[in-house]
């Protein structure tokens, strides 16, 4: 559970709209996969990832980080239920998907980071802590139902 006061939630709400979420995700995605290369293992149907060039130019990244960072964010909505608002997901990504949890505190902090390239100084400190706790909630209630 993450808990946040009334201003933190307002900082997130503000936010929450105005992330382009084609541009952002696909960023993040393709960070994710150039930073961490082991996480390219997911995505082997998706073509050319042999450089940074290649991945971050690379459509099928694009379209999936979209998808991804997309159910993110929305999924921001239920600040005080993000487990159940990524129950499906969490049942996806491990009975089907087989992704290791620990992938998704790696794609939360790359996000932050690329945030930050976005927001620039709109992004202060203050915000990004609580877009830390708030990923850092997200990635545990994408791990709650693995077993
Ligand atoms: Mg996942 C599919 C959301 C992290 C690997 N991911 C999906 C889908 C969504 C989603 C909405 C489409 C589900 C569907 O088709 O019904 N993913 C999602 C979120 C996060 C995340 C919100 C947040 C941290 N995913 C993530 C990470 C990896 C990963 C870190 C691997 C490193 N996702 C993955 C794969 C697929 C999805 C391999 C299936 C891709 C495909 O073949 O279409």
């Amino acid at each position: 559970m993450v808990h946040l006061s009334a201003e933190e939630k307002a900082a997130v709400s503000s936010l929450q709209g105005k992330v382009k979420v084609d541009v952002v995700g696909g960023e993040a995605l393709g960070r994710l996969l150039v930073v961490y290369p082991w996480t390219q293992r997911f995505f082997d149907s998706f073509g050319d990832l042999s450089s940074p060039d290649a991945i971050m130019s690379n459509r099928k990244v694009k379209a999936h980080g979209k998808k991804v960072v997309n159910s993110l964010i929305n999924g921001l909505k239920n600040l005080d239920n993000l487990n159940g608002a990524f129950a499906k997901l969490s049942e996806l990504h491990c009975d089907k998907l087989h992704v290791d949890p620990e992938n998704f505190k790696l794609l939360g902090n790359v996000l932050v980071c690329v945030l930050a390239r976005h927001f620039g100084k709109e992004f202060t400190p203050q915000v990004q802590a609580v877009f830390q706790k708030v990923l850092a909630g997200v990635a545990n209630a994408l791990a709650h139902k693995y077993h």
